[in-house]
């Protein structure tokens, strides 16, 4: 018995066993695939992989849920997903400790992903009022034209271990609204939040007449359960997020059957520091945005560009905070670096040190940490690595708290550093200098999909379009009229006169 005000901190098994009990989740405990806590790497669930024929009856389940629920008015889908919301209101504290559990970022983080699946469903509410064409002008007297918007069918979502729930809502939110229905292969590395976030939404089924059976269904399994969806013609659109690599072995095989796709790939995304910045601020936006969520969000600070004439006052900071930042245990409250997701992410992580060390850098922490107490896991202190040049190593995306330095002497210099890597998610500038500012944000600025001012790359709000360019995939996810990769559009040209005349003046006289 703890007898201290101490919160008592279970084993993790025990914990997710007494979540997902309270969640309405039952049998986690039996199937091929075994889903581990980076906590201390051990078994927390097992669920069944969707075999080949299970996952083909489940598309056509998906099929027929999406041919009834496409009739259905756009506000009564919206009131469902109104309903799935306030679910996840209720469930916050359990289900973002789950994500804490199952993939290792801390509580504050756990809890701010669920908060953003919160969010995407209220817009998506509003948005199942909005979903509007345009009415256009007809060069030909009595007719009108005008745009219809109309439900896809199945959308294919495949989501990363890195952000386990969020991804799928702003997929599944913005797909029901539009009239959709859901089939989610979640991480292999995450399937129990996948199992509780499936198990809240049919409990916001429940007792909805207009809610057909199979809206969402999730496929459980490893990256053949994703290729079978890529290759599936009932796959109206396919939205995956993951490496380049993976978006590399998806995207040509939905081409191929000339199926749409969203990707949500890999990022590599910078901080340019200029002479006027507020260094206190940046400091703040550096640190959180560089090692939050131990360095595994597509956003996180990669490459931090810092003008030369200020390098020797930000730089002894950083290097005296990167050793004093807290990495622990991801549920106790001093912690704001939790474990990487596996062993083999810290091995990664490892290769890159070292080849930058090849390449000239020279880096502070990144040291193994609770190696001893959490042998299966893996706990590493952030690094900050001062590099000569944006070499090989720097252009690549680990996903690991590992910050790389570059200096500048010019803003061109910086915008070109940016820019010169294959990836484009995200990008910030950190000046008090109006003219730098429009600059980095102008055509000529950071090609990026994100590009701020006086904020991190990382931590972005879910009512602006999210995605990237370049090998980021081009995809947008979330707010603004992400929407419309949901729906298709139709031209509608309504002849109400009594005439038949062609566009471009065209005579077709058949006497
Ligand atoms: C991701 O890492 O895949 O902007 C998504 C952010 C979060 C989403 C990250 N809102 O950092």
């Amino acid at each position: 018995m703890a007898c201290n005000n101490e919160a008592v901190v279970l084993e993790p098994a025990r914990e997710v066993a007494d979540i997902l009990e309270r969640l309405g989740v039952r049998d986690a405990l039996h199937g091929d695939l075994e889903s581990y806590s980076p906590i201390d790497g051990s078994l927390i669930g097992r669920v069944a992989s969707a075999g080949r024929t299970d996952s083909d009856a489940q598309v056509a389940r998906a099929c027929a849920a999406a041919a009834a629920w496409r009739d259905v008015p756009p506000p009564l889908r919206g009131e469902l997903v109104r309903r799935f919301g306030a679910r996840l209101r209720e469930a916050k504290a359990d289900l973002g400790r789950l994500v804490t559990l199952e993939n290792g970022k801390i509580l504050q983080e756990g809890l701010g992903e669920v908060q953003e699946m919160i969010d995407i469903c209220d817009f998506a509410v509003g948005l199942s009022r909005q979903l509007h064409g345009l009415t256009i002008a007809s060069e030909r007297p009595g007719h009108r034209m005008m745009e219809t918007w109309h439900p896809l069918g199945v959308v294919g979502v495949i989501s990363a271990f890195n952000f386990p729930v969020a991804v799928w809502a702003w997929n599944a939110a913005l797909a029901w609204v539009c009239g959709n229905a859901v089939v989610w292969k979640p991480s292999e590395k995450t399937p129990l939040t996948a199992l509780a976030c499936q198990r809240l939404f049919e409990s916001a089924c429940e007792g909805f007449a207009a809610a057909p059976a199979a809206l969402s269904t999730v496929l459980q399994g490893d990256a053949s359960t994703g290729q079978a969806l890529a290759a599936d013609p009932r796959i109206a659109l396919l939205s995956a997020t993951g490496s380049t690599r993976m978006g590399r072995a998806v995207a040509p095989v939905v081409a191929a059957r000339f199926g749409r796709v969203l990707l949500e790939l890999g990022g590599n995304n910078a901080l340019v520091v200029s002479p006027s910045a507020d260094l206190d601020l940046a400091l703040r936006a550096i640190v959180f945005s560089a090692v939050g969520t131990a360095g595994q969000r597509c956003t996180t600070l990669r490459r931090l560009i810092v003008h030369e004439s200020i390098a020797d006052r930000l730089l002894p900071r950083l290097r005296a905070l990167w050793p004093a930042l807290v990495v622990g245990d991801p549920r106790e409250s001093g912690t704001l670096v939790g474990p990487l997701i596996d062993l083999q992410a810290g091995a990664a992580m490892q290769r890159a040190l070292e080849a930058a060390i090849a390449q000239g850098g020279v880096v502070v922490g990144g040291e193994a940490r609770l190696h001893a107490k959490h042998p299966l896991a893996c706990y590493r202190a952030p690094a900050l690595v001062e590099m000569p040049a944006q070499s090989s190593v720097v252009q690549q995306e680990t996903f690991a708290p590992i910050l790389y330095v570059l200096r500048h002497r010019t803003l061109d210099e910086a915008i070109a550093l940016n820019n010169a890597v294959a990836q484009g998610l995200a990008s910030s500038i950190f000046t008090t200098d109006l003219r730098e500012a429009e600059r980095f944000l102008s055509s000529a600025g950071s090609d990026c999909g994100i590009v701020n001012v006086n904020i991190g790359p990382s931590g972005a709000e879910i009512g602006g379009a999210f995605g990237g360019e370049k090998e980021t995939g081009g995809g947008r996810e979330s707010g603004s009229d992400a929407w419309k990769a949901y729906m298709r559009r139709a031209t509608n040209t309504i002849n109400h006169s009594d005439a038949l005349p062609l566009a471009q003046g065209i005579r077709f006289d058949i006497g």
